[in-house]
């Protein structure tokens, strides 16, 4: 005769209640949710995804990691924040955005200075020891990071001189483009990435200088009509936990994610490449033209450049000239 099926489901239930006692009792299942600033489609996002299912995966569920991408959960400007002060374990984040911090979190947007994939691989090889330990006074542990890919210049119209730039609005994401807008005559106004379709529509900025995967993931098209291709820096994004929820984790779950973050930076920095030349094409089939600036224009830009450097390396001192030599002898 079979078994009423209450009883079986009784049975069942106190089964998988014993069996998730033990588990909890041998090992603390935590639950971490990610935050990340761009939309979902964006190769960052992506990737943070991947890593956050390799985390889950590799760590048999110890810990689970949801992510939320778009700003949803946090904006970009405060994500950094909300894993310093435990509010997220975690968190995906453009570092350059806390220049005013400390000046060697800028160190990936100094105009002129790393403008290929392999230099900015160079510069970073050569600043992560001390941007680990900036993060480490901070709260803060690094797991990985991954460029974005070469930044150039949009505008609605045409410019071939910074004589040309004089007014125009232009959005700004970190000091470093504030700064720029400034140097050229243009007025800057900081804009995250999840808002600039609608910025841009409005006609509250009119120019920016980001990568074509921005400019493509947010159909800048709709807007604006030129993108020159200066390749004026790689900035990148960083992911990091909080350092007491790191210490909480045990060494073998710590190898996992590890591991988890190498395969990431690895797979985030290729995606970054691979994007460069598609995101170029989709805006050109968006309408846009896309090219090189001319040769005045860019020797004026790299003039800024040289200033900008200079201002960096007052501002970062010792530590920041050890850090450009370093990556100079890696060239
Ligand atoms: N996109 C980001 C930062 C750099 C980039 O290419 C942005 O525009 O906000």
């Amino acid at each position: 005769m079979k078994a009423p099926f209450y009883k079986l489901t009784t049975a069942l239930t106190a089964a998988a209640f014993t069996l998730g006692a033990s588990s909890v009792a041998a090992v603390a299942q935590e639950q971490w949710d990610l935050p990340m600033a761009y939309s979902a489609t964006n190769f960052h996002s992506v990737t943070g995804t991947e890593f956050a299912k390799c985390v889950t995966t590799g760590t048999g569920g110890d810990i689970t990691i949801t992510t939320h991408p778009g700003g949803s959960l946090f904006k970009g400007g405060d994500i950094k924040r909300a894993v310093q002060t435990g509010q997220v374990p975690i968190g995906e984040r453009l570092l350059s955005g806390h220049q005013n911090e400390n000046p060697l979190f800028g160190v990936d947007s100094i105009p002129f200075l790393a403008t290929s994939f392999d230099d900015a691989d160079a510069l970073w090889k050569a600043a992560r020891p001390a941007l680990e330990t900036v993060l480490a006074d901070q709260n803060l542990t690094l797991l990985y990071s991954v460029p974005w890919p070469p930044q150039g210049l949009y505008f609605k119209n045409e410019v071939n001189s910074v004589a040309d730039m004089q007014g125009v609005k232009f959005r700004s994401y970190n000091a470093a483009t504030a700064r720029m807008a400034e140097m050229t005559g243009m007025l800057p106004v900081s804009i995250e990435a999840a808002e600039i379709s609608q910025a841009f529509a409005t006609g509250v900025a009119d120019a920016m200088v980001s990568s074509g995967a921005t400019g493509y993931d947010r159909k800048v098209w709709e807007s604006l009509n030129y993108f020159y291709e200066v390749d004026a820096w790689l900035p990148r994004n960083y992911m990091l936990v909080n350092s007491d929820v790191w210490s909480g984790v045990s060494d073998s779950n710590k190898n996992v994610v590890n591991a988890c973050a190498e395969l990431a930076e690895y797979a985030g920095t290729w995606r970054s490449k691979e994007y460069t030349g598609f995101t170029l094409q989709g805006l050109r089939d968006g309408g846009m033209t896309v090219g090189p600036a001319n040769e005045a224009m860019t020797a004026e830009l790299k003039a800024i450049g040289d200033t900008m450097t200079a201002e960096w390396l007052e501002a970062a001192g010792a530590e920041g000239q050890a850090i450009i030599d370093a990556f100079k002898a890696m060239k």
